[in-house]
């Protein structure tokens, strides 16, 4: 029997796009990972941009970056309605962090990653650069075992439920902030453990996906509304539910939110409002971390390593690549 898939074309296109966005995630973190330890953190995100954004005006595709370093007028580059690519292919909605954990690179410490997602036109939330609540777990669980308005102690609770453990084998990962004091009391009330984080909340989230492995079985707290979306298009992928909602205080947030085209700024996003249909997802570790290794220069290599995610098709690449031709950096 056959095995042939027939591919409609723009999805075969979308489908060559998976390893082509390995090139632009490796490219970014090639050049911050030049700059770790160094202190200097707008030096290290300087270089990832640049080579993220070069690299992606050399795919075939008329990209609208939609998450990216700022507004038009803060950001020089990859700014937000920005238009990458060739100018040629499908028309694609882009959200990048070049250089995800700033401060971690900077530090030279785990976990700072390149990294981008990718969905059809008008498929991505157009999210402000302004805090957002967010909750996720990974696959396998009923809809709606943990709720972004329940207090921390019944999530923990209900997770280990459904998972058949006690809540004292649960474990959540949090950003430590002053402002997640309440939920990290509230997750240890319940019995829970919590792993906290300095930084990079993208990574805490895909965590979530394989609790055995990682350990982590629940991501909680406030962090960045692009981190939000860029995690949301790595959990589309690999399966997981996500709740989250934009942290909009202030009358400037509203007018902001409100020109990207937000109507609700209270509304509660499940992940299928974030990023809707397929996507895709990319990461390469900058510095060592968790889920992954990071640049190793070595002698006349370079070697990277990089996830990626398709979500029609659920594929979960980890390409380990060697780089020779180093001028191409
Ligand atoms: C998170 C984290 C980022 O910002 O989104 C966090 O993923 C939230 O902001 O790596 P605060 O630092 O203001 O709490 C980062 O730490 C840096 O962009």
């Amino acid at each position: 029997m056959s095995t042939h898939i027939s591919v409609p074309p723009q999805l075969l296109l979308e489908r060559i796009l998976t390893l082509e966005i390995v090139r632009v995630t490796e490219r970014a973190a090639v050049s911050a990972a030049r700059l770790r330890g160094h202190g200097n953190e707008k030096a290290a995100d300087q270089a990832a941009v640049d080579a993220m954004r070069r690299e992606l005006n050399k795919l075939p595709i008329e990209g609208t970056i939609v998450i990216g370093e700022g507004e038009r007028d803060e950001a020089p580059m990859l700014f937000i309605g920005e238009t990458v690519g060739l100018k040629a292919g499908p028309k694609v909605d882009i959200a990048v962090d070049p250089l995800e954990g700033t401060t971690l690179c900077a530090k030279n410490m785990p976990g700072a990653i390149a990294t981008l997602a990718m969905a059809d036109e008008g498929a991505l939330l157009h999210a402000p650069d302004i805090y957002m609540d967010k909750i996720a777990v990974g696959p396998g669980y009923p809809k709606g075992v943990v709720d972004l308005d329940a207090p921390a102690e019944e999530n923990i609770r209900s997770l280990a439920k459904a998972k058949g453990v006690k809540p004292e084998s649960i474990t959540a990962m949090i950003l430590d902030r002053p402002r997640h004091a309440e939920l990290i009391a509230g997750v240890r009330k319940a019995g829970g453990a919590v792993s906290l984080i300095s930084d990079g909340d993208v990574a805490s989230v895909i965590h979530t996906a394989d609790p055995d492995k990682t350990g982590i079985d629940i991501a909680m707290g406030i962090g960045g509304a692009p981190e939000g979306v860029l995690a949301a298009a790595a959990l589309r992928c690999i399966g997981g539910q996500m709740q989250c909602r934009l942290v909009v205080d202030t009358e400037e947030k509203r007018t902001r939110a409100a020109k990207m085209g937000i109507k609700d700024p209270r509304k509660k996003y499940q992940i299928e409002d974030m990023v809707r249909g397929d996507c895709l997802f990319a990461a390469t570790g900058i510095t060592d971390g968790r889920m992954l290794q990071g640049v190793k220069f070595d002698g006349p290599l370079v070697r990277t390593q990089t996830v990626v995610m398709r979500s029609i098709s659920g594929t979960v690449r980890w390409i380990t690549a060697e780089h020779r031709q180093l001028d191409k950096f």
